[in-house]
């Protein structure tokens, strides 16, 4: 077969309410592809690496050879893994997998399997400052469509806390504006769990009581207690029945998922910071958790996440696909094929984008009863536009950092 030789590959930096790091590479005969590898705070990181490293390799080089592209650049480089290097190689697999797509006159999922199912269940982001607010919120996400809401709420006599948008809905700020604050450095905030541990199962006792067993309801304790805490917090939730908790501790120790499992039924997700299949691998075959929640945004692109949702699979684990807005519509696209085809989807994570981000990224995704189902045009169905997309140039952004009532720093 002749090959799809390479023409050009370009980095592109925008900001349209927040950052976003898009690879977008041409074939000598004309077919475009995009990738995305954001990576939230360290945008730069990954466009160096993409611009600087991995774009002079690409030129001449077969677009078809996804597989042996993706091995070239991960042990290539003799430095494995990590956060920047493998949303860089995402960033490169996902665009050879839309040229890929776009040359076979397919939408991507096609050549991942086909459906497995019409659309991917997913799940908005409820929050408030108080009850009244966050029932509201969840109203808002039901008149919508959505089955499924993660419950995030302030703790009484904390200020921000992780995941509760700073106004309440039809406020004038949308919550994902929040976690990136453009500044030259990280705002601060404050954090005690003790306080945080009591307030919780009230909040969903609450929650279920409001809007009865079917909605799906998850949480995410974004890495900030310790194993015995954990086990707290999932047992207490027991009664709630929780779709899952997400990222109690921080994923650096696994062993600690074990002491949670000995102790609570709470189905356990983790995963967002994780990138190779290797993180994983205790956590999986021990069965310590139910979700793995990278995308292929972090996690080396369609080629790598399914290697992951693949050994996953053999588990009884099933996928979570990591979707904040600070993961492109074209990363939010390539996880949707991969979800909608794989056996072992389980949701995926749908933080609405704003106007702003869509004037540049025009997602062909659609939302309906509950979920999303990716464009059925050619590849991964997400167009660009670039003149958009340098008239909002990049903008220092950082995420917050946590501090304990005492200034000692704490995961955020
Ligand atoms: O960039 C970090 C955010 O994507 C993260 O804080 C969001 O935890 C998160 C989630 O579950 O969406
Ligand atoms: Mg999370």
């Amino acid at each position: 077969m002749t090959p799809l030789r390479i023409d050009r590959t370009q980095v592109i930096v925008t900001s349209p309410g927040r950052n976003f790091v898009t690879v977008r590479i041409d074939t000598a005969d004309g077919v475009t592809g995009y990738g995305d590898g954001t990576l939230n705070g360290r945008e730069l990181s990954v466009a160096s690496y993409l611009r600087d490293h991995l774009a002079p390799l690409l030129v001449g080089r077969d677009a078809h050879a996804i597989e042996d592209t993706w091995q070239y650049l991960y042990r290539g480089s003799y430095w494995r893994r990590g956060p920047v290097t493998m949303a860089a190689i995402a960033a490169v697999d996902t665009a050879l997998w839309d040229i890929k797509a776009k040359v076979a006159g397919l939408p991507l999922y096609q050549l991942l399997g086909g459906a497995s199912r019409e659309r991917c269940l997913v799940y908005g982001h409820a929050s408030g400052a108080n009850l009244p607010e966050l029932f509201d919120s969840v109203r808002a996400h039901l008149a919508q469509g959505f089955r499924a809401v993660r419950i995030q709420t302030a703790v009484p006599g904390l200020g921000s806390v992780y995941g509760v948008a700073s106004s309440p809905v039809g406020g004038a700020e949308r919550y994902d504006y929040e976690p990136a604050r453009r500044a030259a450095v990280p705002v601060t905030e404050t954090w005690e769990t003790r306080a945080y541990l009591r307030h919780l199962p009230s909040v969903f006792e609450a929650v279920r009581a409001e809007f009865g067993p079917e909605l799906i309801l998850l949480h995410d304790a974004h890495h900030r207690l310790t194993p015995i805490q954990a086990a707290r917090l999932g047992k207490a939730l027991e009664p709630y029945d929780l779709f899952w908790l997400e990222d109690p501790t921080p994923a650096e120790n696994q062993d600690a998922l074990r002491l949670i499992r000995q102790h609570t039924t709470t189905p356990i997700a983790i995963g967002e910071v994780f990138n190779t299949v290797w993180d994983y691998r205790q956590l999986i075959a021990e069965q310590l958790i139910d979700y793995v929640r990278s995308p292929a945004t972090h996690a080396g692109g369609i080629t790598h996440l399914r290697r992951i949702a693949d050994y996953a699979g053999m588990y009884q684990v099933k996928t979570g696909m990591h979707g904040p807005t600070d993961i492109s519509p074209i990363g939010l696209a390539a996880s949707l094929h991969l979800g909608l085809a794989l056996h072992n989807f389980g949701i995926q994570e749908y933080m609405v984008h704003s106007d702003e981000t869509h004037a540049v990224f025009q997602p062909g995704y659609s939302f309906a009863d509950g979920g999303l189902r990716p464009a059925d045009e050619p590849g991964l169905g997400v167009a660009l536009d670039v003149e958009c997309a340098a008239r909002n140039p990049y903008q220092p952004a950082y995420l917050p950092i946590n501090r304990l009532t005492d200034g000692t720093v704490h995961d955020w």
